[in-house]
């Protein structure tokens, strides 16, 4: 059976497109939304859970559940063994599969601490006998409690093992650009609380160098709810471009990360349009659509207007999305959170 993760902060991006092609439509999945522990306090599951289905749909896989999970903070795992522990049929083996950072290893380790006994402690590949390069395959019988029974495995799952995919399912993740310092930074190790900003028309709202979307067209102003571990910028389009440029020729600039010396600014991938598209605002304080930011985060859209047209870049073009909002009523009325964002520079 396969288990295929995805990371909740990056949707649809970290879906694997037609991976029903891959698995086959006879296998059962259990599908993993991992990293729950980032999302906002209170989020809805039920709602969210409905709206992560829309995109799971169009992956022609043959889904026996869905869990929200946080494997570093141990949330919903032991479900998420149980559930496995009861579809999986004698003698099968289970494979988990996701793209890169989606958290594979890291559940693979919080199946491995609930056997062992609920430590917070990381598992080293080396507790586990016979696997000296990493949690690439582990018999089965290492998750006593959490896979298999705690009287040992069933005669016919001596031989079962479990499979990590790495490295098979590449991602186009903005994050894949970035050095591990800079990761720190960028992305979110904490929950994220939402804030809301006005977006006037010809202005952009920078994530760092990471990505920016600007208001081309449209109403005089659409609010936009920002998701991420990064400041926000705003300023208007062309002086996005200028810094752009400057960044593109090494110079330190407002937009970090990326940081360091120039060498390492100029080889960071250029920004350039990853989509353009117009839709209609629907409400006045819901969200319409997410702009999402692979693995930085993502820009919640809400107005009410006929049409407004908006542009996003990103390093390379990659790793944008349009999709229904995640959390749409988590606008709030502007107040004093334009605190938040960067102040442009005299
Ligand atoms: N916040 C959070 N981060 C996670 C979680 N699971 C994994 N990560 C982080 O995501 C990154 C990739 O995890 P890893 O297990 O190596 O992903 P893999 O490439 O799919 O094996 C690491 O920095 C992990 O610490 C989680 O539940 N919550
Ligand atoms: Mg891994």
């Amino acid at each position: 059976m396969a288990v295929v993760v995805c990371d909740l902060f990056d949707i649809p991006g970290s879906l694997i497109p037609h991976l029903g092609e891959f698995i086959g439509e006879r296998h059962p999945v259990i599908l993993v939304a991992n990293k729950a522990d980032l999302l906002p306090k209170d989020y809805h599951e039920e709602r969210l859970k409905m709206w992560f289905k829309r995109f799971t749909k169009e992956l022609d896989l043959n889904v026996q559940s869905i869990h929200f999970v946080s494997a570093l903070k141990n949330l919903g795992t032991r479900e998420l063994a149980a559930d496995i522990s009861e579809r999986r049929r004698a003698g099968q083996d289970v494979y988990m599969v996701g793209r890169a950072n989606v958290g594979k290893s890291e559940l693979i380790n919080a199946l491995l601490r609930i056997s062992i006994g609920g430590s917070k402690h990381r598992v080293l590949a080396s507790h586990i006998p016979g696997t000296t390069m990493g949690l690439a395959a582990v018999p089965l019988r290492h998750f006593v409690k959490a896979l298999v029974p705690a009287e040992g495995p069933r005669p016919q799952d001596r031989q079962a093992i479990l499979y990590d995919t790495p490295g098979v399912f590449s991602s186009k993740s903005i994050t894949s650009h970035l050095t591990s310092e800079e990761l720190k930074q960028a992305v979110c190790s904490k929950r994220i609380v939402p804030f809301s900003f006005i977006l006037n028309r010809n202005q952009a709202i920078m994530l760092g160098g990471l990505g920016r979307l600007e208001l081309v067209d449209g109403p005089d102003r659409v609010y936009v709810t920002v998701f991420a571990g990064v400041k926000p910028h705003f300023t208007n389009i062309g002086r996005a471009e200028e810094l752009i440029k400057r960044l593109e020729r090494g110079e330190k600039t407002i937009l970090q990360p990326p940081f360091g010396d120039a060498e390492r600014l100029k080889s960071f991938p250029q920004h350039k349009l990853a989509l353009e598209h117009t839709f209609e605002g629907l409400h006045r304080q819901h969200a319409t659509l997410d702009v999402s930011f692979a693995g930085v985060g993502w820009i919640a859209v809400t107005g009410q207007f006929p049409t407004a047209t908006i542009r996003a870049f990103s390093p390379n073009g990659h790793g944008v999305f349009v999709r229904p909002p995640m959390m749409p009523f988590e606008y709030k009325k502007i107040t004093g959170h334009m605190s938040a964002a960067r102040k442009t520079p005299k």
